[in-house]
């Protein structure tokens, strides 16, 4: 994430049947290699001609968006997004036997802040199924370390001057139709398993903030 432009599509942290039966090879090709690289591409020919702005990373160029020319705005926000997102979503699966939990020090402030942990995955269960169409929802830390719930619309990100995101839920429906269909409830509850706590917990650790 702390790369430059030109960004490229990076693989992903394990094999294409690494997350099978939960999601299929099918999707994990679809949603990176198509998807995810679309946004790579769209992104580097929006920033192409202002040489300016090429030496910022992707969460500088996400929070400086309207230091942008306006021409470049909007590609901006949508494929830098697009990559920002994916990559955080990508980066925190793992298969379930793999058998992650939150460090002691997460885990303490998911106690507090939440109530606990199935309380937590409640919130962003209900932020997730409650976006109407294509968007995120996440677990997100402020500058104190403390932990809340939140949901973008489209391609968009929280906030990155103010909150690091831990760890995300792609609910558009390219994420989950080839293997959910419409079911976005049953997709949300098995995508839980995949979540590599071992790598939220890190981005915890990791983000006093550091654009
Ligand atoms: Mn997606």
């Amino acid at each position: 994430m702390n790369k430059t432009y030109p960004f490229v599509l990076q693989d992903l942290p394990y094999s294409y049947e690494a997350l099978v039966p939960v999601l299929g090879s099918d999707t994990l090709h679809f949603h990176h290699d198509k998807h995810m690289n679309a946004y790579v591409d769209n992104l580097n020919k929006a920033l192409e001609p202002y040489s300016d702005f090429h030496n910022l990373s992707l969460p500088q160029l996400l929070t400086k968006l309207y230091e942008l020319p306006q021409a470049a705005q909007t590609a901006v926000r949508n494929n830098g997004g697009g990559v920002y997102n994916h990559s955080l979503y990508f980066s925190t699966l793992i298969h379930p036997n793999a058998g992650t939990t939150p460090s002691a020090s997460l885990q303490a402030a998911i106690d507090r802040d939440f109530g606990g942990f199935d309380q937590m995955l409640t919130q962003l269960r209900q932020a997730a199924l409650g976006r109407f169409g294509s968007g995120w929802a996440y677990v997100v830390a402020d500058e104190n370390g403390v932990l809340s719930i939140c949901s973008t619309a489209n391609q968009d990100v929280p906030d990155l001057s103010k909150f690091a995101p831990l760890m995300t839920v792609d609910v558009w429906e390219h994420a989950y139709y080839l293997d959910y269909q419409n079911r976005r409830p049953d997709y949300f509850d098995a995508l839980m398993t995949l979540i590599n706590w071992d790598v939220v917990s890190k981005n915890y650790e990791q983000s006093a903030f550091c654009l």
